[in-house]
């Protein structure tokens, strides 16, 4: 059988573009790494999210050198935690979930982008490897102000990133001649052990304890001045951790003597 030239080219043409048609879809499908939410895939039921141990607590958390995991809750019209932040070059994995209905959580100009469904989890891991602020949105229709249901990632250099926390607990109003007593907490979210410095400053005075945290863990520590030292009035104070600052101010009362307040303390 003699085949005409012509229909033996159309014929390659067409083989081509079929196997071409294939590889794409084939690629489209698996190369990209894009997933659908498995029946077998963990659950969390809506109303249980606050008591869940992951998602109770929105949060970055590191779970190896190079390797962290961020707990993410969507609900109208917000994503939690916000920002997120996170360090460049590490492997990210993301876990989201829907307090209430379906949301999208894309990161415009990346290929991050899942559907969010309530009782279902879904998952992308992903390496950011520039520093940068990235945007991200809700890309389902989920109300009123849908619109405005953005959240952001904060990528920041691997040498600057850390997860420490300070917080300060601190008298509001002390009486002249007692001790003013301020407590730092600082929590090290990360796997390393955190080397750092704490600074106080009570009015004039000023105070550096240096310490070492482990990791996964939290310390306190104390500073102490007499109230006489301060004087009478307000003083501010300033507790610094590397670049965490908690700051207020504590108000020495005069000691007034008490005659005859209606049910005060006649001691
Ligand atoms: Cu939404």
């Amino acid at each position: 059988m003699r085949i005409h030239s012509y229909e033996k080219l159309w014929l390659a043409a067409s083989m081509v573009l079929i196997v071409g048609f294939i590889a794409t879809i084939t690629y489209g499908a698996v190369g990209l790494g894009i997933e659908m939410i498995g029946e077998e895939d963990e659950t969390v039921a809506p109303n249980e999210i606050n008591d869940d141990e992951r998602f109770g607590e929105p949060r970055v958390e590191q779970v190896g050198p190079n390797e962290y995991e961020v707990y993410v809750v969507a609900q109208t019209f917000i994503f939690q935690p916000d920002p997120i932040e996170i360090p460049a070059n590490s492997r990210v994995t993301f876990y989201v979930t829907s307090r209430d209905v379906i949301h999208g959580f894309e990161v415009p100009g990346t290929n991050i982008n899942s559907m969010v469904i309530p009782g279902q989890v879904s998952q992308l891991t992903v390496v950011f490897d520039e520093p940068g602020e990235y945007g991200l949105i809700c890309t389902e229709y989920c109300g009123d102000f849908h619109h405005e249901m953005e959240g952001s990632i904060v990528v920041e250099p691997a040498d600057e990133f850390d997860l420490t926390e300070l917080s300060v607990e601190a008298p509001d109003t002390v009486r002249s001649g007692d001790e003013v007593e301020l407590t730092a907490t600082v929590r090290n979210g990360q796997l390393e052990e955190l080397e750092t410095t704490v600074v106080a400053e009570i009015g004039t005075e000023t105070f550096q304890q240096d310490i070492s945290v482990d990791g996964k863990a939290a310390e306190n520590v104390s500073f102490t001045v007499n109230s006489d030292v301060l004087g009478e009035g307000e003083h501010d104070w300033s507790v610094t951790v590397d670049e965490y600052e908690e700051d207020g101010s504590v108000t020495v009362a005069a000691n007034e003597t008490n005659n005859g307040t209606v049910g005060g303390d006649s001691s």
